[in-house]
């Protein structure tokens, strides 16, 4: 079947995409219109519609074709032809106009869209720059401000706005076709001119370079590490005083500098990541989903509440089980609290908030359960009261009621054990601020059942969450792989390091935070008091925790005590360097015979991010993650890790698994196999010369 067609309608040449899902600029299609616009020339057209078959205008340039040798027409080409027509083309928009798409119809002569369509420029989120005439175009019709806001963010902008902005001449509710055939009549008839963006000339002004100064310094702190928003800029400042194709000149420099990068491809891989994770293999397609239209939830603390609201969101009602009024009230309040802030940010009306906050109810009797679809339990870390909860559950639900534990550790089948219903138990791990964090880890038990499974991954999307399977064990794929990480900077700090040294290293490779930074914010006090409940052998070397069992005794819980491996200031939360932790750290070192020495950044870097990729080589062995992209998802969605360097597998990819699996040999022999026998699986692939990603293709 052809991916575009070509008709005469009521004397309109009408070009229809159809290439599904998303209508992606293939070569095929690029080819259609080139070949449709050129036959239009020579027909009884009056004028030309370009207009879309499914659900979507064209959603970009399609990124499978990326790094692939190109094939002409490429999309340039193709926008020459519709852009020089020497008839009036007019790009009839519904759904997403993004990207190469959106592009393409900035070159079209006029833009008529649907009222609830959306029009954007996202390449920015996938490391690249509008490389087909965007970065030119889109100030010359909307104004430098307005385009630097929309390129460097890729967040879309509704029709209405688009208008309001010149970049859509004509915004129709009901039927597109018919009003697009109509503008176009009213255009040929009226002997409109053959608008072309190119034309317009944007004068140079002195207020202009404090402007683009302004929009560098705002990326590089919004952005931080990230070369696409600085590319960005420098093309908006291109299509200043000079004509269009000098612009474009160095838009397609800046464009190819971005797509041979690593962070473009990074960036891709986790555009691709993203939507693989939500796959369950051996899954039937068709398994049938489970009903979620009433929620419970069994604690109403921080983790309860954040949950709740993510359900809320989206409209299903929400019971929070609580043991007493006073914890409900609480629990409510920060529900509350966490709304207003939203509302303050001005993302979401008082009538927003009202309409959310009245389908969050609570009680203190599990009974207020028994017609729920799913229940989320989030209490204590402690698998005996866990077990307590579910043996009451599997006493109220009703049948076919999914179980879920918010646990972030615990043993799923030993939870599901406490119920008469294993298979209809599962782990759904949330991520703290729940109604902020995008991962949803969901967990399988041994027992947990296909639909229950596919129910679970479904919703996640309806919550708006990144869903990722794993595999039960202790930490699951995220937090088990947080362990040796945690580890290496333990012992960094104890062998050399300072909290400082570590924390900018890894902030400044681009983690949203240090790793004693994160601790101090989750508390230390939690880690110590998990701790308590192992034996030696389970809590490993002393050398890997003793410092921050030292800072708590001390009662140095982290932020919410002013000082950890910081001290804070009470009033602004500012984080200081602090001598005394200094002296803890030499004592410790002391105490377990350790002669502290200099310890570089590049063995910081090496020790914790090799730590990771070890870990999840070992996850990828045990079948504890689908692939290793899952893996990545989880990093990049649920620890803080930079999209730009694509998380801690397809890193591993790039650095080559040969270098790291040589480096983890030498950590090996300095620091023991205790700590560092590599995976199996990085062995072999480093022997066979193959990445992760090759691996997961087999
Ligand atoms: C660009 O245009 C560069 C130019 O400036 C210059 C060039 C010279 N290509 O997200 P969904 C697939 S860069 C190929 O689940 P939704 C996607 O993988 C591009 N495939 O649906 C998935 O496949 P599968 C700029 C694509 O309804 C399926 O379509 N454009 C592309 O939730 C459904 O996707 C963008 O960055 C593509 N461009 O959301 C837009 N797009 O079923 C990227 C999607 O096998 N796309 N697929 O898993 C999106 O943001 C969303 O897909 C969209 C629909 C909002 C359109």
């Amino acid at each position: 079947m052809s991916v575009t067609t070509y008709e005469i309608i009521d004397g309109i040449g009408v070009i229809r995409l159809n290439n599904p899902p998303v209508n992606a600029l293939s070569h095929a299609l690029r080819d259609g219109i080139c070949k449709a616009v050129k036959k239009a020339q020579k027909d009884a057209s009056k004028a030309i519609v370009i207009i879309c078959e499914g659900r979507t205008f064209i959603a970009g340039a399609d990124i499978t074709e990326f790094g692939k040798p190109p094939k002409a027409p490429s999309l340039p080409d193709m926008l020459n032809v519709i852009e020089s027509s020497n008839k009036i083309v007019v790009a009839a928009i519904h759904g997403t106009a993004l990207g190469g798409g959106f592009e393409t119809a900035l070159t079209a002569h006029y833009r008529i869209a649907l009222n609830s369509a959306k029009v954007g420029l996202p390449e920015v989120k996938l490391g690249l720059l509008p490389g087909a005439g965007g970065t030119q175009r889109t100030p010359r019709l909307a104004g430098i401000e307005p385009a630097l806001d929309m390129i460097t963010s890729g967040n879309p902008i509704a029709a209405a706005k688009a208008e309001k902005l010149g970049l859509v001449d004509c915004v129709v509710e009901g039927e597109l076709l018919q009003g697009a055939i109509a503008y176009a009549k009213s255009l040929a008839a009226d002997k409109a001119q053959l608008k072309r963006a190119r034309d317009i000339e944007i004068k140079p002004s002195k207020s202009q370079a404090l402007l683009f100064e302004r929009y560098r310094a705002k990326m590089a702190k919004r952005a931080r590490g990230q070369k696409a928003p600085q590319n960005i800029i420098a093309c908006v400042e291109a299509a200043i005083g000079q004509d269009m194709d000098a612009g474009l000149k160095t838009e397609r420099e800046l464009f190819m500098e971005l797509m041979t990068g690593p962070q473009s491809a990074a960036m891709r891989h986790m555009f691709f990541a993203e939507r693989q994770g939500a796959k369950v293999d051996g899954l039937a397609k068709d398994t049938a989903l489970r009903p979620i239209n009433k929620v419970g939830i069994i604690g109403a603390g921080t983790m309860g509440g954040g949950i709740a609201m993510n359900f809320a969101n989206v409209g299903i009602p929400v019971t929070l089980i609580e043991v007493n009024q006073e914890g409900l009230d609480r629990g409510m309040g920060i529900i509350e609290k966490n709304y207003a802030i939203t509302v303050s940010k001005g993302k979401m009306s008082e009538a927003q908030k009202a309409n959310c906050l009245k389908l969050i109810g609570g009680s203190t009797h599990y009974d207020a359960l028994a017609d729920v679809d799913l229940v989320i339990e989030a209490v204590f870390e402690n698998v005996d009261i866990k077990k307590e909860v579910f043996s009451k559950l599997d006493a109220v639900c009703k049948p076919g009621a999914i179980l879920a534990t918010n646990t972030s550790y615990q043993d799923i089948d030993a939870i599901a054990g406490a119920t008469s219903r294993p298979a209809d138990v599962i782990g759904l791990h949330f991520f703290s601020p729940a109604n902020v964090m995008k991962l949803l880890e969901v967990v399988r038990g041994s027992a947990s059942a296909d639909d229950v499974i596919a129910t679970s991954m479904a919703m996640a999307k309806t919550i708006r969450k990144v869903p990722v399977l794993a595999g039960n064990c202790y930490g699951f794929i995220g937090n088990r792989m947080l362990r040796p990480y945690g580890r290496e900077a333990q012992l960094c700090l104890i062998e050399g390091a300072s909290p400082e040294q570590i924390d900018k290293v890894m902030q400044g490779w681009g983690m949203a935070m240090g790793p004693l930074a994160v601790g101090d914010l989750a508390g230390l006090d939690i880690g110590y008091k998990a701790r308590q409940g192992l034996s030696a052998e389970q809590k490993g070397d002393p050398k890997s925790y003793c410092i921050a069992d030292a800072l708590v005794e001390m009662g140095r819980l982290g932020q919410k005590s002013g000082s950890g491996y910081y001290k804070y200031d009470p009033a602004t939360r500012a984080r200081h360097n602090d001598p005394e932790v200094m002296k803890v750290v030499e004592q410790q070192a002391k105490a377990q015979g350790i002669a502290r020495r200099a310890i570089s950044d590049e063995e910081i870097l090496e020790r914790l991010t090799y730590a990771w990729i070890n870990e999840g080589a070992k996850i990828l062995e045990e079948g504890i993650a689908q692939r290793p992209s899952d893996i990545d998802v989880v990093y990049c969605f649920g620890y803080g890790f930079p999209a730009y360097r694509g998380g801690p597998m397809h890193y591993a990819d790039h650095i080559g698994l040969d270098k790291v699996y040589k480096r983890i040999c030498e950590f090996a022999k300095q620091h023991g196999q205790a700590n560092w026998a590599p995976a199996k699986l990085l062995k072999q692939l480093a022997k066979e010369g193959k990445t992760f990603a090759q691996w997961a293709a087999r």
